[in-house]
């Protein structure tokens, strides 16, 4: 919706995203509020940097999308993810936050669902991340849902991630996307993966054993124009493997220590993460850090497996 006389406000897109765009190169956006929310510092720039390189590596342009001073970036310079990086007061841009997030200055992370917002405006196709953000374990008092998944809902890119966020609820969040007519798919297995583990018992709808495949179903999903997105899921590495009983453990300390404490809303899974990294001696962090870096080398073999089949004009069309 544009109102007479409010100018649009759309993405500043990168000289080499949009050179990509224009060429028919692929390209893969990478959310940033994992580098500003997510991960400690010095690791969160280093994690940054690797999914760029991974993106590349897979002969695609990496985008990562993040705000800065009044402008949603599509494509950071070095020296921009340095500054993101390292900025102390960044804000989490989100859907209901991201008019907010432009009306001041300084950084804010963008959540999956403000970066799907900006690569859908920039005609980017297919985003990566850690985990989609999803409904809470006890969302039936708090209506703590993630605006994650009404973006999935409605928004048609894709999502590469390691399965919903370790402290959400696996099977709400299932369940959610379900109703809300998002294909969750599973690549290389057929069960949602658990994040920092590589298994739920969750069974997936749909799974593909290959990018062309996970490529084939988004075209054929696009194709049948039922705008939303879809959740490409990928199992986190074996060897950074967090085995399940332990993530549960650490989760279920967690959670009650924020419950005890009453650290709520965006604030929660900065602190949670933080905790859960202390609970497991770090080895969390090194299952977080593997299945990012893996999941941007992932969404760049699909990004690239969606041009062949599409001519290259699937974003624009
Ligand atoms: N997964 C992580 N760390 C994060 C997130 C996911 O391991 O910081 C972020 C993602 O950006 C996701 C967001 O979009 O959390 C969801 O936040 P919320 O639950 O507030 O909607
Ligand atoms: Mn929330």
């Amino acid at each position: 919706m544009v109102l007479p006389g409010v100018p649009a406000v759309g993405p500043v897109v990168a000289a080499d995203v949009r050179h990509a765009l224009r060429s028919g190169r692929a390209v893969v956006a990478l959310e940033s509020s994992l580098i500003t929310h997510g991960l400690p510092r010095p690791l969160n720039l280093e994690v940054a940097l690797a999914c760029e390189a991974r993106v590349r590596g897979e002969g695609a342009v990496p985008a990562t999308v993040a705000v800065h001073d009044g402008r949603l970036l599509v494509g950071l310079r070095r020296e921009a993810l340095e500054e993101l990086s390292a900025a102390e007061d960044a804000s989490k841009a989100s859907r209901h936050t991201l008019a907010a997030a432009l009306g001041r200055p300084g950084w804010a992370g963008t959540t999956v669902s403000a970066t799907m917002i900006a690569a859908h405006a920039a005609g980017i196709a297919i985003l990566a991340t850690g985990g989609i953000g999803g409904v809470h374990h006890d969302a039936g008092r708090s209506f703590d849902v993630s605006a994650d998944l009404e973006e999935l809902a409605r928004t048609p890119v894709a999502v590469v991630c390691s399965g919903p966020k370790s402290i959400v609820d696996a099977r709400l969040t299932l369940e959610y996307l379900e109703t809300r007519g998002v294909p969750v798919v599973g690549c290389g297995t057929d069960e949602l993966p658990g994040f920092w583990a590589r298994e739920t018992g969750l069974p997936v709808p749909a799974g593909v054993g290959t990018p062309e495949e996970a490529a084939a179903l988004a075209i054929r999903h696009w194709g049948l124009g039922l705008g939303t997105g879809i959740v490409f899921a990928v199992p986190v590495p074996r060897e950074a493997e967090l085995p399940r009983e332990d993530a549960r453990e650490a989760i279920a300390q967690a959670l009650a220590e924020a419950g005890a404490a009453e650290i709520t809303g965006a604030a929660a899974t900065p602190w949670l993460l933080a905790r859960i990294g202390e609970l497991t001696g770090g080895r969390s962090v090194v299952a977080n850090r593997a299945l990012i870096e893996h999941n941007a080398g992932i969404a760049a073999r699909i990004a690239v497996a969606l041009l062949r089949y599409s001519g290259g004009d699937r974003a624009r069309a």
